[in-house]
């Protein structure tokens, strides 16, 4: 622990920010420029908001010597990512006032609208706030949206799990009273001592933080891609606790060989939720001391763990909470897909998974689907869930309902689009990248779409179009499309070129490996066919295309 030297710039803005407050209502108020000042923009992201420009304008407005063409991107705090069916209303009213109109869903099962002016901040989160929702901690250096699996149908203890990432999301939000002074204009705190926060104190984390909770047998969550995995045990139909994981992250830095992805590393089992929240708190506390504060590329957990090793982890661990973990329970995860079309559950109601492109929810010319979800939203029938493969699953709806609701979405072309979409492109995701987010070195998902058209018709070729190969593209190696926990992974490196990484299993418990280096379209459709031709060939009974690679042992020499 100790102190820290040469801290990063961000650790003094957080310190100095008066409990995330900075200068934002000034910032907001200055209405020369559409972005705001240099410090808010960092502390704005612990308000769930980043600021963007639009890539695709930048060099013409440079050109005619203009400013670039500010907006916001706001994030929705939605732990196990649901809304009942007002708040979609509310969520597609506040899209079509405010931003591009767009509703995407994100990897990390939330909502994320873009294109915000500055002006149009406010008025969106008192919207949202007016709906029960809010945006808070879904950026910045603190514990982020925490996710669940999301199918009712994983367990018939689907509810009783659920409920625990909410009350998670509670036990790790900040203290400060700066979201509701700054946005929703309640009375400013008097006394500093009610925003108190033993926990994040003044300096927060120093990166973010991720949570998943999985249900086995489905890893839809990816849940060892996170700072800290929880696996539900269940035996004989009851909640036995939950394995805990610690250090998951995808995230790299294309040359520099100290960053990595790394899988979350299971150190142990425990039975009781007192026991449990306890555990995560301290799994938080120990990040918060312990956490590289210098050099943000290396502050994730992963890297605290690694510097000081898993057992010293474990050990810290059990000193603050002052009991032994348990040895881990036995758990199997075999697959990670979304259940698309109609399902019922254990309990007798239905959900229908609705598929929709790398989460982007529009109408176009494959289906009417941010229609048709407002029309089955204004049945009140069916509540809405989000899942970490960036799709919607209308849920909970009665038997004598879901013929309403399927009439919807035969009328607007989403079940013809769910149902009648290929085997890979459903299996497929990709990150935003251009134009909104400032670090794309390439596109991921304006591009898949159309590369995922191109490799239909090879799969057909092949006769492999009914096997789930999972496909996923970011247009850089932060992995926000979780890339690296794929079959098939492809990973930005320029503008058109991209790493094509092989070898990841179907069940998210092995990461790629660098198989072509910068390659362009032409090149990685060849590449795949190669590879498919034989995987067809060579392949053992069912072993899926990730493991097969993986079995050739093909990846290329890192040096
Ligand atoms: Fe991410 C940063 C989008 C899931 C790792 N991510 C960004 C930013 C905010 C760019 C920025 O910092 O300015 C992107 C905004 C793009 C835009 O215009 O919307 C962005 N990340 C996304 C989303 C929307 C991708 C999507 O298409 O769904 C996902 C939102 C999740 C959410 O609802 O909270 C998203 N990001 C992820 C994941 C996947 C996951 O968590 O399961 C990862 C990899 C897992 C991990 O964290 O290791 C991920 N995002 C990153 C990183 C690398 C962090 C690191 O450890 O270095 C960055 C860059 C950063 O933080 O500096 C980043
Ligand atoms: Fe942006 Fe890179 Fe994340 Fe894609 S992976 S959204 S390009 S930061």
């Amino acid at each position: 622990m100790g102190e820290q030297q040469n801290l990063s710039a961000i650790e003094r803005i957080k310190v100095n920010s008066d409990s995330l407050r900075g200068t934002i209502v000034d910032s907001i108020q200055d209405e020369i420029t559409g972005s705001i000042r240099e410090d808010d923009q960092a502390v704005i992201k612990f308000h769930g908001m980043y600021q963007q420009d639009d890539r695709d304008l930048r060099a013409e407005r440079a050109e005619s010597k203009l400013d670039r063409l500010y907006s916001f991107m706001i994030r929705l705090r939605l732990p196990g990512g649901f809304l009942k069916p007002e708040q979609w209303v509310a969520v597609h009213e506040i899209a079509g006032e405010h931003s591009t109109g767009v509703i995407k869903i994100t990897t990390r099962q939330t909502v994320q609208l873009h294109g915000l002016l500055k002006s149009d901040i406010k008025p969106t989160i008192q919207s949202f706030n007016q709906a029960a929702l809010d945006s808070i901690a879904t950026c910045g250096d603190i514990n982020r949206n925490v996710l669940c699996s999301s199918h009712p149908k994983q367990s018939p203890l689907h509810a009783e799990i659920f409920a625990y990432a909410d009350e998670i999301s509670k036990l790790l939000m900040p203290k400060t009273k700066a979201y509701y002074e700054i946005w929703l204009d309640e009375e400013k705190i008097v006394d500093k001592k009610d925003e108190e926060d033993p926990l994040y104190q003044d300096r927060y984390l120093p990166r973010k933080f991720k949570i998943a909770i999985a249900i086995p047998p489905n890893n839809d969550v990816d849940v060892f891609a996170n700072d800290l995995g929880l696996i539900a045990i269940v035996e004989d139909n009851k909640l036995k606790g939950f394995n805990i994981a610690v250090g998951g992250g995808l995230s790299a830095t294309h040359g520099n060989t100290e960053t990595y992805p790394r899988l979350a590393t299971v150190i142990g089992f425990l039975d009781t939720k007192e026991k449990l929240f306890k555990a995560i708190y301290e799994v938080v506390t120990i990040q918060r001391d312990y956490g590289n504060r210098s050099d943000r590329k290396l502050a994730r957990l992963k890297y605290t763990l690694d510097k000081y090793g898993v057992e010293w982890f474990k050990k810290e661990l059990e000193n603050r909470i002052g009991f032994e973990l348990e040895a881990e329970k036995p758990y199997l995860f075999t697959e990670r897909t979304d259940y698309y079309g109609w399902l019922q559950s254990q309990d007798g109601l239905w959900y229908y998974t609705v598929y929709s492109e790398n989460g982007r929810v529009l109408d176009d010319e494959h289906a009417a689907t941010k229609s048709a979800l407002l029309e089955v939203a204004k049945t009140g029938k069916a509540n809405f869930r989000f899942t970490c493969n960036q799709n919607v699953i209308l849920s909970d709806i009665q038997t004598e309902d879901k013929g309403v609701i399927n009439e919807i979405l035969e009328r607007y072309n989403v079940v013809k689009r769910t149902e009648g979409s290929s085997v890979v492109r459903r299996n497929s995701m990709a990150c935003v990248a251009f134009p909104t987010c400032p670090l794309a070195l390439a596109e991921a998902q304006r591009y898949l779409p159309t590369l995922i058209d191109k490799i239909e018709p090879m799969l057909e070729k092949h006769a492999l179009d009914k096997e789930e190969i999972i496909i996923r593209m970011t247009g850089c190696p932060n992995g926000c499309g979780r890339s690296s926990v794929s079959e098939v992974g492809l990973i930005g490196t320029a503008y058109g070129k991209y790493n094509l990484h092989i070898g990841g299993d179907r069940e998210g418990l092995r990461l790629n490996k660098l198989y072509k280096e910068n390659i362009e379209e032409a090149a990685i459709l060849a590449e795949l066919d190669a590879l498919l031709g034989l995987y067809k060939i060579e392949r053992k009974g069912k072993e899926s295309f990730g493991d097969f690679t993986h079995r050739k042992n093909i990846y290329k020499e890192i040096l």
